[in-house]
């Protein structure tokens, strides 16, 4: 091999892992929820062909305001649940619906449209 052929493979091989890291790791790290006036951790949840952000960072032991927006019509996500806190809350479109707890215990916890096709998760520190 000649030197910018070991170059072009180090590069390819950077680039790639940067491509990993880029979809896997920073994915991974979520949106954190921001405490407001209210005293809430609070995070708006845009619901259309999923859920955006799908990842919600949060801490342990302050209550938990999530804002679901729907803004589809497709019966897919017409229902949003949290199984790990015993919550789920119905989405008409368009309408603004919080969904409120308190995580107690750090974890990860999942949240789903009723039939569990659209997914995210909330990751309690
Ligand atoms: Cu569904």
């Amino acid at each position: 091999m000649t030197p910018d052929r070991i170059f072009v493979t180090l590069f390819g091989f950077a680039t790639v892992a940067f491509i990993v890291w880029f979809f896997w790791m920073s994915k991974k790290e979520g949106t954190r929820a921001a405490v407001t006036s209210s005293g809430y951790q609070e995070a708006m949840v845009l619901v259309k062909g999923g859920y955006t952000p799908d990842v919600i960072v949060v801490e342990h032991g302050k209550p938990v305001r999530l804002n679901f927006l729907r803004e589809e019509s497709a019966s897919c996500s017409e229902m949003v649940v949290f199984a790990d806190f015993n919550k789920s809350a119905k989405l008409p479109e368009g309408q603004t619906v919080p969904i409120e707890f308190l995580p107690d215990k750090a974890g990860e916890y999942e949240f789903a449209c009723q039939m569990g096709m659209f997914r995210g998760k909330l990751i309690v520190e």
